[in-house]
């Protein structure tokens, strides 16, 4: 049985020593929580860091730590506190996550922070590699192994890989600032489906792709030589159940019974019951917006007296990454924040801000969700936030206000929260007002709303969702290679091949027989094909001809002397063996000076795009401009001219980074046709990349060979996959 395995910086559990005696203390992260759920079901392993520098252990307690682990299915990669410090703490913490988070001021462009991620993320592949069996699927998590799923593709091409980005993915004006950005991105496209939690994200991550690579994009696809890759979004559920069943049990808990957090909660409530209860809870992180929401709150109590006494703010931070600098000065920045606030509104009996600078128990945690009137969750940029989604599902009488930033991935789910920008501070203040005053009725129809989405979309779900997808981007790519020429049917077709007596082969040339260059008069054949051609043509029983969008001029040049036939112009124009150029369509060029000066402006306005004007077609070239920028031209370009070619007999015609007008009726297909009238030939073979080689694949008799370069859908019989197959093939023809 095919397994699942999955890789993340840490294990899922936590090292815990009784005197020297080391034991395992689950953690309680919904992301432990999800992967349980999926890869206990599919028997795999969980590779990962068990969080422990390695040098700071003997091998002999490192060897009981591994053998605790691999009890629990999880296999450890060792890290020491030196590649802790330079990939961990450096480049994960000092140059992805700021830069992520749109905080280019704080990244720190160290060369051996890199060095250490690439060498760490190498750990990491490698230890994956040692647990793969035939036709596994891993599944890896998040920022710290961006790297990974390209190492494991490279050397194990069977396995599906999945990746999932818990952090934004910037807009490509920011992630172009980082030196090692094409290094990523290819990290990344080793994997077979890349998750994001929005749409936003994965929209970032496919500009980026087309701009720094310029790969063909489809919908979310990415086609890269052979393979499919598929972009999606899975927005992070919790476990939804276990947030609503601990609320329920709180409410019903006995007094005696109860929490210490809990008899606090409630003596607040006591001096006086319409007192109001805020609360915000995140790591202590320049990203979650803290000293924003104070000041927010400070606001309020500044232009609301009427609040003082009414209303307090707990405000839970977990510490975190505190040896980094910009952490240490954002703790005093909010300690002395919260001091402020407290000194110039607190008295005996009122504390505006209950700061507390700990992790919680999740029993306390789910009393303050369930017992605090509003949440006000402000981040100035966070991947998805799950905080929201556990407040919402601890609130189990449906009452509760969400104050939420519109910076949060979880706010595309939560359209019923308040929402708003952490930057505007006095909007965030009047949220708060809103919040307090909202009816009862208004915040039950608003909660509901979104219990009811979150419940259906928990944490399992999305697991499942993942792993249905990754299994479905294998089953794609596989559909795609099903024409894919193998050894086998290589051997077949030369078969044939071999036995025919006349041999009909048409090849176009373009991204068929030569790769495709920015600019298109650099493309003339090179050494290897001029030989190639010259072997295949050599043969007696071959009849090889040239089948192209190209004018007469440039492809006459370029074969000038060899002995093969031309067909140009998608058909226009024939040049037999030692013939002349003869009109194989009645084409006109009558319109052209009507639209050359439409497709003129497309130049103007596009730059590094360039018209070429053939004889009897006028061709708008993109491939040189920059990638998003050009195919929004060319769809404007074929709207504008779809109702002047109407009314002309004229085609636009969509080739590889092309868009072409001319006189319609006439293709590639017809054309070969009328080659072939003459012609007894028993084996007929036609090879070609782009959609104008269609009407030559569906035009050939159903005997002839028909072969897609490339894998997208056609109705050859074939494929082959890039121009170097292509020349491969012919090789064995020749
Ligand atoms: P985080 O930045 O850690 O995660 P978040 O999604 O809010 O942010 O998760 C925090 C978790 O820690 C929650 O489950 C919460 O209950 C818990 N927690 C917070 N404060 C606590 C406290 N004082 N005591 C105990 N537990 C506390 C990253 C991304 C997020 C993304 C997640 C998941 O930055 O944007 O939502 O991964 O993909």
């Amino acid at each position: 049985m095919k397994k699942l395995h999955i890789v993340s910086n840490r294990l899922p559990f936590s090292i815990t020593y009784d005197e020297d005696k080391p034991g395992l203390e689950p953690s309680v992260g919904g992301l432990a929580t999800g992967m349980n759920s999926v890869y206990k079901d599919f028997n795999g392993k969980w590779i990962g860091w068990p969080g422990i520098a390695s040098d700071t252990k003997s091998p002999i307690e490192l060897k009981q730590v591994e053998a605790l682990l691999a009890k629990e299915g999880c296999e450890s990669v060792h890290l020491t506190a030196h590649e802790v410090e330079e990939f961990y703490e450096g480049f994960c913490n000092n140059t992805i996550w700021p830069l992520f988070h749109y905080f280019p001021q704080y990244v720190d462009f160290h060369s051996e922070f890199w060095e250490a991620y690439v060498a760490v993320n190498r750990k990491f592949a490698d230890k994956t590699l040692e647990v793969l069996g035939e036709g596994d699927y891993v599944w890896v998590h998040d920022y710290q192994l961006m790297l990974v799923p390209e190492m494991i593709k490279r050397e194990r091409p069977d396995i599906t890989i999945g990746y999932f980005l818990h952090i934004p993915f910037p807009s490509y004006e920011v992630f172009r600032i980082l030196p090692w950005r094409k290094e990523l991105l290819k990290g990344l496209l080793g994997a077979d489906l890349i998750g994001f939690h929005t749409y936003d994200y994965e929209r970032h991550f496919l500009s980026s792709v087309r701009r720094l690579f310029g790969y063909e994009i489809n919908f979310n696809q990415i086609h890269i030589d052979d393979r499919i890759i598929l972009a999606d979004a899975f927005p992070m559920g919790i476990d939804y159940d276990k947030f609503a069943e601990a609320a329920s049990r709180i409410h019903q808990t006995p007094l005696k019974d109860r929490s210490e957090v809990h008899r606090e909660l409630e003596k607040y409530f006591l001096m006086d019951p319409d007192r109001k209860l805020i609360l915000s809870i995140d790591r202590l992180d320049y990203s979650k917006g803290i000293p924003h929401r104070l000041r927010a709150f400070n606001k309020f109590l500044e232009r609301h007296p009427e609040y003082h006494g009414k209303v307090s703010l707990i405000m839970l931070a977990v510490p975190s990454r505190n040896n980094v600098i910009h952490y240490q000065r954002l703790k005093s920045e909010v300690d002395e924040l919260v001091g402020s606030i407290n000194g110039l509104y607190g008295n005996i009996n009122y504390t505006p801000v209950w700061y507390f600078y700990r992790s919680m128990p999740f029993q306390n945690l789910v009393e303050m969700y369930s017992m605090s009137d509003v949440a006000l969750i402000t981040p100035v940029r966070d991947g998805m936030n799950l905080v929201a989604k556990e407040y919402v599902a601890s609130r189990i009488n449906q009452t509760g206000v969400m104050v939420l930033s519109e910076m949060a991935g979880v706010v595309k789910e939560m359209g019923e929260a308040v929402v708003i920008n952490p930057n505007d501070e006095n909007e965030t203040e009047r949220a708060i007002l809103q919040a307090l005053e909202m009816p009862g009725e208004e915040q039950v129809k608003r909660m509901t709303a979104m219990q009811k989405r979150l419940k259906r979309y928990d944490v399992f779900k999305w697991a499942k969702d993942f792993v249905g997808a990754l299994q479905r981007v294998n089953r794609l790519q596989k559909d795609f290679l099903a024409k894919k020429i193998t050894d086998k049917i290589s051997e077949e077709l030369v078969g044939r091949y071999k036995k025919a007596k006349k041999r009909a082969i048409f090849l176009d040339y373009d991204g068929t027989l030569k790769g495709f260059k920015d600019n298109p008069q650099e493309v003339q054949p090179d050494a290897e094909l001029e030989h190639l051609i010259e072997e295949l043509t050599s043969i007696e029983q071959n009849v090889v001809t040239i089948i192209s969008g190209r004018d007469k001029e440039t492809l006459g040049r370029w074969f000038e002397g060899k002995q093969v036939n031309l067909i140009c112009e998608h058909g226009v124009w024939l040049k037999r063996l030692g013939g002349d150029w003869e009109m194989l369509a009645n084409a006109s060029n009558s319109w052209m000076p009507m639209i050359r000066p439409v497709l003129d402006s497309y130049v103007d306005r596009t730059p590094g795009s360039f018209l070429e004007e053939k004889n009897y077609s006028l061709v708008w070239h993109f491939r040189g401009a920059e990638a998003e920028l050009g195919e929004l031209r060319a769809k404007e370009l074929r709207d504008e001219l779809t109702g002047l070619v109407a009314n002309h007999n004229l085609e636009i015609m969509e080739g590889n980074k092309v868009v072409e007008v001319k006189t319609g009726g006439i293709n590639k297909g017809a054309a070969a046709n009328n080659f072939l009238m003459n012609m007894d030939a028993d084996f007929i073979m036609a090879m070609g990349d782009d959609w104008t080689d269609e009407f030559l694949f569906r035009e050939l008799p159903d005997t002839a060979v028909t072969i897609k370069v490339g894998i997208k859908h056609t109705s050859a019989s074939y494929k082959l996959e890039t121009v170097e197959a292509v020349r491969k093939f012919l090789k064995q023809l020749a």
